[in-house]
């Protein structure tokens, strides 16, 4: 995996961090007198909300940053800002995953894409193929967008790039697709499948039936081998996603999340929303187009981007 969470040698040319750095800066402003006081935390909490990180979040965190700042001995700037990067961590600490992902060998394990139109979960399969073939896995993928035409050829050039099997039909039902893929796994000792879907707006109830009824195969299918459902989310997508994610939630158990098009967010403070919602681990980052575009969520590092303790 290309690590450019990790590598701190060449973060000058990581323009990932560059817009995390916008919030930074803007944060930082608002901490630039000496003194402490009310008037920064409405400034702070203006910044947040600027930032995306919605009203309801942002009123949490100052209230949290003003009990510890207690009014009537309000400290120097500089140990408030200690205060809320401590805050900010902890926020980004929740979206990390508790547990590594279980792959075993001998065992299918398949992973079910899912996202609206464009998210990026073509592209993701994509770059967790050649993660988890790198890790000595052998994976395949299954064509389950049905819908769009060209879907089917996209994913054939990942699997061709990747040197893996990719099962498709002409079948235009995808728990059919995901069955025949499931039971070919099976046979062909598979370690991981990775089951490409439509991007679909979860307002369609007929698409979000669809969605319904592949889990409902793929539960069935897979009997007691583990199923992750993870959803792929436009970095980019703001205070929007709360509501996509329950929507989703509400057809899907799902328990995980991949943030693509990380190399491009825009306002950072989308992030501190996301730890609002309960056991939704990101579980991989986006940062670019390419194959080896795909990162751990490294929170410290993204905290300390934010509004790193050292500063
Ligand atoms: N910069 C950047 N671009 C990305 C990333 N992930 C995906 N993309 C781009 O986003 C666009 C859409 O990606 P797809 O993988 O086709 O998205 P999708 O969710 O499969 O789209 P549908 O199947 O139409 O729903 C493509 O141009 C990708 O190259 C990322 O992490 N960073
Ligand atoms: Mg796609």
């Amino acid at each position: 995996m290309n690590n450019k969470f990790d590598n701190n040698t060449s973060e000058k040319n990581q323009p990932i961090w560059e817009n995390l750095k916008k919030l930074k800066k803007q944060l930082l402003t608002a901490f630039s007198d000496n003194k402490f006081d009310n008037e920064t935390l409405i400034e702070l909490e203006d910044v947040l909300i600027m930032a995306d990180t919605g009203p309801k979040t942002a009123k949490e965190i100052i209230s949290n940053l003003s009990e510890q700042v207690s009014e009537d001995s309000y400290e120097n700037s500089k140990s408030a800002r200690l205060h809320l990067a401590n805050i900010i961590n902890q926020r980004l600490n929740k979206l990390c995953p508790n547990e590594p992902i279980s792959i075993k060998k001998n065992q299918l394990t398949v992973f079910l894409l899912v996202g609206v139109n464009g998210s990026g979960k073509t592209t993701t399969i994509g770059k967790l193929a050649h993660h988890f073939k790198n890790n000595g896995s052998k994976v395949a993928l299954a064509a389950c967008d049905t819908f769009r035409a060209a879907a089917k050829d996209q994913l054939n050039i990942w699997g061709e790039e990747n040197g893996v099997t990719v099962f498709s039909s002409e079948c235009s039902d995808p728990s059919s697709v995901a069955f025949e893929a499931v039971t070919n796994s099976i046979e062909q000792n598979i370690d991981i499948l990775l089951v490409d879907t439509a991007g679909r707006l979860p307002s369609k109830k007929n698409l979000i039936e669809e969605l319904k009824k592949l889990n409902r195969v793929l539960t069935k299918a897979l009997s007691e081998s583990p199923l992750y459902k993870w959803i792929i989310l436009d970095s980019n997508t703001g205070q929007n996603a709360l509501n996509q994610i329950s929507q989703f939630r509400e057809a899907l158990d799902i328990n995980g999340l991949i943030l693509t098009k990380f190399d491009g967010i825009n306002k950072a403070g989308f992030l501190l929303t996301l730890s609002d919602l309960d056991n939704l681990p990101v579980m991989f980052v986006g940062t670019g187009e390419s194959i080896e575009d795909l990162s751990v969520f490294d929170a410290k590092k993204v905290g300390n981007n934010i509004l790193g303790i050292a500063d």
